[in-house]
């Protein structure tokens, strides 16, 4: 398999998280969201993703889109260690705190967003700073009530296994940290994530530990 990836990018993060954990081997292919590279922009990479959005999954012939649906088909395909729990209602709310994480908080804070606020709407930095750490702040507020509830362990942010929110959680808050972001109201979700971070298949996946980190 092949990973359109780039080392900060959080939503290619969880997709290396997830086939860590499922023990299956992947080739990465950079694509830099730097200026003036801008690899995303490509035409070679705009064949494969209209969208322009990593990461991107190539298996064989298909090419697949977006972290999560990439995820949901590596649990198919490769069922065990299971990311979501046995029944309808747990993956119900396993999959609710994953999308808290993908669909309300982090397209808030993607680039290209950050670029629309810095470019043609002339935000200054430390605005485009605060309109981070407000989305940040508005998402792990409600989190870290749901994970005093949720967790089983307060190691897991649903029940005492890894599952599919805490793929989601841990490349959040690599990036919170990355904007120096105050996370000391969210006491649990900092033990969660410190106990997974240290797991292999996250510090693995961790964007430090990429080749083109460097
Ligand atoms: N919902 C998508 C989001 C993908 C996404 O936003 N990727 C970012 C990097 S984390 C990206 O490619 N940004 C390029 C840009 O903003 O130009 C997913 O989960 O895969």
């Amino acid at each position: 398999m092949k990973l359109y990836g780039y080392f900060r990018s959080s939503a290619a993060y969880r997709v290396r998280i997830a086939l860590n954990l499922k023990g299956i081997a992947f080739e990465t292919v950079v694509i830099d969201l730097r200026a003036p590279q801008r690899a995303q922009d490509s035409p070679e990479f705009r064949a494969l993703n209209p969208s322009g959005l990593i990461p991107v999954l190539v298996d064989g012939e298909q090419v697949i889109s977006q972290s999560l649906a990439i995820i949901e088909y590596l649990e198919e395909t490769h069922p065990q260690p299971a990311l979501l729990p046995a029944t309808p209602l747990e993956r119900a709310r396993v999959r609710a705190l994953a999308l808290a994480i993908a669909c309300d908080m982090h397209p808030l804070n993607n680039l290209r967003v950050l670029n629309y606020l810095r470019a043609p709407l002339h935000l200054e930095d430390a605005s485009v700073n605060d309109w981070y750490a407000h989305w940040i702040a508005e998402g792990f507020r409600a989190l870290e009530q749901e994970a005093r509830h949720l967790s089983g362990d307060g190691r897991h942010l649903y029940g005492t296994s890894v599952t599919l929110a805490d793929v989601c959680l841990v490349p959040q808050m690599a990036n919170a940290h990355r904007f120096n972001c105050d996370i000391s109201p969210y006491p649990t979700l900092r033990a969660i994530c410190a106990h997974l971070e240290a797991l292999p298949a996250f510090a693995r996946a961790a964007p430090q530990a990429q080749p083109d980190a460097h």
